[in-house]
């Protein structure tokens, strides 16, 4: 699910994007995030990892001083429905960061929920885009980043 892509400031640097790649603070599973940056810089764009267990004003307060051109969310616990959504009311109240290009994917939910719901309320929340644990989720990602690595506004 995705809502209009607002890329903000500047189109990407020729060299790629600068991607901040994170988890929410529950969150200590860490091979999502190796996995992630490994595929991002294989696409070419220069990744800052922040690690498992990322306490939102940590993340705030890093995309504030970097400015990435995109923040992206792995989380693979259960939580990230629910505090995915929290986590980006609080990026998006920040100053600097309301129009950055926000994701979130990986195991977002326990199953119990409807998928489709939680996609929605996150987007509701804030994120540009949400990948779920679906077989086409990696192309759509990557079809999400090479926009905002072109610039788009679609
Ligand atoms: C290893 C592991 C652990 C280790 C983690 C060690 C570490 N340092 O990483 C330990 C033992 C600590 C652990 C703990 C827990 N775990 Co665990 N863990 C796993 C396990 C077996 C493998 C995870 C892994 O490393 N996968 C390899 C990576 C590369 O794959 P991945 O995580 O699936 O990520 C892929 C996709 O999800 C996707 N993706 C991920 N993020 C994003 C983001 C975007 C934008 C996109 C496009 C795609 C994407 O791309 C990745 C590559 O394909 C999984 C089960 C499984 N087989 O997946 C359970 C699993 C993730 N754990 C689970 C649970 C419940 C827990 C615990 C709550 C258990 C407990 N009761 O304590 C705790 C939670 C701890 C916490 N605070 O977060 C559940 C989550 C259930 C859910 N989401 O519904 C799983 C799925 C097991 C299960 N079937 O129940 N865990």
């Amino acid at each position: 699910m995705r809502r209009g892509l607002r890329t903000s400031r500047r189109p990407a640097a020729a060299g790629g994007l600068d991607v901040v790649l994170a988890t929410i603070a529950s969150d200590s599973h860490t091979w999502n995030l190796i996995f992630l940056e490994l595929l991002l810089r294989e696409w070419g764009h220069r990744v800052v990892n922040l690690g498992p267990c990322v306490p939102d004003a940590l993340l705030r307060g890093e995309c504030q001083a970097r400015r990435p051109d995109l923040v992206v969310i792995s989380t693979v616990n259960g939580h990230g429905a629910d505090e995915g959504a929290r986590l980006a009311r609080t990026l998006r109240a920040a100053p600097g960061l309301g129009t950055v290009p926000l994701v979130i994917g990986g195991k977002l939910g326990t199953g119990q929920e409807d998928p489709l719901v939680s996609a929605r309320n996150l987007v509701d929340a804030g994120f540009s885009a949400v990948f779920g644990h679906d077989n086409g989720g990696m192309a759509r990602f990557r079809r999400f980043v090479d926009r905002v690595g072109a610039g788009a506004r679609c």
